[in-house]
């Protein structure tokens, strides 16, 4: 096996907010400085990147001028020109300023309430000039520490009512664009509304505009609450809402790490690049949308140190990406599938047609079934991981 180099047509792209992040941290200042996102641009390019996402206030500082915005998004929009470089998503800042400091779309402060949705669709229209597909909404302080401080219920009210509006707003304009809502628990609020993949899910199933609204999962919020990611995706693919994925690496329920893809749970990556690359063992939705790193160049990091770590995130892909697929072509693999009973689960559980009397009164069912062979059945779903295991090892080839 050699180190994969990536390619545009691998579709890899990186938040200006995570390469040019000049890692201040709770305890101590910043170690590196923030670099020219035209720079950034031509360096992402000169690497194998293929997309670029942003903030609003990422790429033109929070409180810039007029004319500092317009001289900003010209000089960018010439460094994707010169590069090829494609803007597939934008989001929008509501968490790092004071006025945030309670949320946007559930302040309890209407007036805030009403300043946030301005900046979010002055930052949609920013999104269609550039092209971008998707639009996330990460709500970091749509939460609260205390429960006496928040009316969930009005909260998630307004919550909806602020996605809601920003969808009509993309319709109405006739933009080609989808918001993609990103799940976290906690951090920065103590408790974060929309914790999980779940909750998303749920809280879109009641929008109005929901059709125009699926979900952008990050691994570490997942796993930062103790879930599968990669059973988190699915299920957001099952539900046709996996609209786009922050790859990163999380160890444990703890802080929010962003660590390099794969450099946290490195069977979980697995299991995610092989979903990602290769579906569902019996087929079904797919992913087809960018591979998306959310993750931070630790505060240990010099720039050198940063490009080394964008790279890492891109090449970990394509070597799981590479493992995945061997370990699905493998005809022992597909034997241990079937061992597994992995193909049966596919099939209807009643037979086409056979209705609801016909199965009570099917006694091999139920009354003549033998339960002592059905319980004593192995599936070999350790044999089966092992060989995932196996290969991610590179151990079979
Ligand atoms: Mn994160």
């Amino acid at each position: 096996m050699s180190i994969p180099t990536p390619t545009p047509e691998d579709r890899f792209s990186f938040g200006l907010w995570t390469i040019n992040w000049p890692a201040q941290d709770q305890f101590g200042v910043a170690t590196r400085v923030v670099m020219d996102p035209v720079y950034v641009v031509h360096k992402l390019a000169e690497i194998g990147a293929w997309g670029i996402t942003f903030h609003d206030d990422d790429l033109v500082p929070f409180g810039s001028t007029e004319a500092e915005r317009d001289r900003i998004i010209s000089d960018f929009k010439k460094a994707l020109d010169e590069t090829g470089i494609v803007c597939e998503m934008v989001t929008t800042n509501t968490f790092s300023q004071p006025v945030f400091k309670d949320g946007a779309f559930t302040s309890n402060d209407r007036a805030v309430r009403r300043y946030g949705l301005r900046k979010i669709l002055r930052n949609v229209d920013l999104a269609a000039e550039l092209g971008a597909e998707t639009f996330v909404m990460w709500g970091g302080r749509e939460g609260a520490e205390y429960d006496t401080s928040k009316d969930y219920n009005a909260a998630l009210s307004r919550y909806a009512e602020g996605i809601d509006t920003v969808a009509s707003y993309i319709k109405s304009k006739g933009y080609a664009m989808r918001i993609a809502l990103e799940p976290k628990p906690n951090e920065p609020r103590g408790d974060i509304i929309l914790p999980t993949v779940g909750s998303a899910l749920a809280f879109i199933a009641r929008l109005d505009n929901g059709d125009i609204v699926g979900l952008n999962p990050e691994v570490g919020h997942e796993q930062m609450a103790c879930l599968n990611y990669t059973a988190s995706i699915a299920q957001a693919l099952w539900s046709g809402k996996l609209f786009h994925i922050d790859l990163n690496g999380q160890k444990s329920i703890k802080y929010d790490q962003d660590l390099v893809f794969g450099h946290g749970d490195l069977m979980s990556a697995f299991g995610t690049v092989d979903l990602i690359e290769n579906g569902f063992p019996n087929g079904g939705p797919t992913y087809d949308g960018p591979r998306h790193f959310d993750y931070k160049p630790s505060r240990t990091e010099s720039e050198a140190g940063v490009w080394a770590s964008a790279k890492a995130n891109m090449t970990m892909y394509l070597l799981l990406k590479e493992r995945a697929k061997a370990f699905r072509a493998d005809p022992e693999v597909q034997s241990l599938l079937e061992t597994a009973g992995i193909p049966s689960l596919a099939e209807p559980t009643l037979a086409a047609g056979e209705s609801l009397d016909a199965f009570l009164a099917d006694r091999s069912v139920f009354e003549d079934a033998d339960v002592e062979a059905l319980g004593a059945r192995g599936y070999g779903f350790v044999e089966l991981n092992q060989m995932a295991t196996e290969y991610l090892l590179g151990a079979r080839l």
